[in-house]
């Protein structure tokens, strides 16, 4: 594994357990219920700290921190929200902060859901997706389906701001990075592989193994001077059928970020998300007066209303927004995330919002 030689790239070191094993394959809105958000968020607004209670009256449904603010899903945020934190103050700005604590988790092998060491798709070949955006200027990149290159959040940077466009996928998205100066990268670790000989076997043998494994990194930045950035990556579904691509590489699915008002990022199982716009809807909620706890529990419940299906919806989403406060919500159990502000970085537990009756 070479250092990145791209502006865009920090230069890294893979961390984890096991390493790729040499030659191995590289194909590896709103007509809200305005009234009752603004009635809801007033309070949190006026008094900047946590305020009011999620249905169940058991979690804080936002709460107020100090900037910068680094704020990202599961508990593998918490060294990616601090990296963050460090590069904002050696003097990095939010995109630097966003790419270099990302790249944490991207480098990091025993994170099997991010990144190089990420779960395969049905062919055994790990294929990423990521996205960046800009709050000032509105500006995005993503890529989707990209395979052997890593870090993924550096090159969706590069497609934001060498590009005139704003997603590029698969072969195209690596010959980019390629050019960009990304190094091919084996991402397929000895464990990784032999999970999915595992998961194959129990394919031919017992039929249909679901996809299983997901756990993407979504982090956003609420910054000194106000200003808001985001960021996601992911190997994305365990499993998945080659060519599927999920809702962290799509803008308004697995974030967005309104420099205005607040920024959102999920985590789930994407298809329950990407169809519903979910993190465009976490935000757009927040500019309805709904504090971000609230938000992302809103969205959530909006989505319940729709699926129909009966299968579990397993979605999560986290928002900070303009003043500062931030919070989460999850399916089910809710799920950990992390926040990191000067002189603090803890895990904190979601919103659960149970499953409708
Ligand atoms: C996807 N949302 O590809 C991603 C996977 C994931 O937590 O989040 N996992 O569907």
């Amino acid at each position: 594994m070479k250092p990145q030689t791209s502006s865009v790239t920090p230069s890294f070191t893979i961390t984890g357990q096991n390493l790729p094993r040499p030659g191995a394959s590289r194909r590896g809105f709103l007509k809200a219920s305005g009234a009752a958000f603004a009635a809801l968020s007033s309070a949190a607004h006026l008094t900047g700290c946590a305020s009011y209670s999620d249905s169940q009256g058991s979690q804080p449904a936002t709460k107020t921190a100090s900037r910068p603010l680094v704020v990202s899903t599961w508990e593998f945020g918490k060294p990616a929200n601090e990296k963050a934190l460090a590069t904002l103050e050696s003097g990095g700005s939010l995109l630097d902060a966003v790419v270099a604590g990302i790249t944490v988790a991207e480098l990091d092998l025993s994170n099997t859901s991010v990144g190089a060491g990420g779960t395969p798709n049905s062919e055994g070949v790990v294929s990423l997706d990521a996205c960046i955006m800009d709050g000032p200027t509105h500006k995005c990149g993503s890529v989707a389906g990209v395979e052997g290159i890593v870090p993924v959040i550096g090159v969706a940077r590069a497609v934001m701001e060498k590009t005139r466009h704003v997603l590029l996928v698969g072969d195209g998205a690596r010959r980019f990075a390629l050019q960009q100066g990304f190094q091919d990268t084996n991402l397929l670790t000895d464990s990784a592989h032999k999970a999915w000989l595992a998961w194959k076997q129990k394919q031919s043998t017992a039929g249909s193994a679901p996809p299983q494994g997901h756990d993407t990194i979504a982090l956003v930045i609420l910054g000194a001077d106000g200003n808001l950035v985001g960021g996601c990556s992911t190997s994305g579904l365990g499993y998945k059928l080659p060519g599927r691509v999920g809702d962290s590489p799509i803008i308004g699915s697995g974030l967005y970020v309104d420099n205005d008002i607040g920024a959102a990022g999920a985590t789930g199982v994407g298809e329950n998300i990407m169809r519903f716009c979910g993190s465009f809807q976490v935000v757009e909620l927040m500019r309805a007066g709904a504090s971000p706890g609230e938000a992302c529990a809103e969205t959530i419940r909006r989505i319940q209303k729709k699926h129909a299906s009966g299968a579990p919806l397993d979605i999560n989403f986290l928002a900070v927004n303009k003043q500062g406060q931030y919070g989460a919500a999850g399916t089910g159990k809710g799920f950990p995330y992390s926040v990191a502000y000067p002189g603090f970085s803890e895990i904190l537990p979601s919103i659960k919002v149970p499953p409708r009756s």
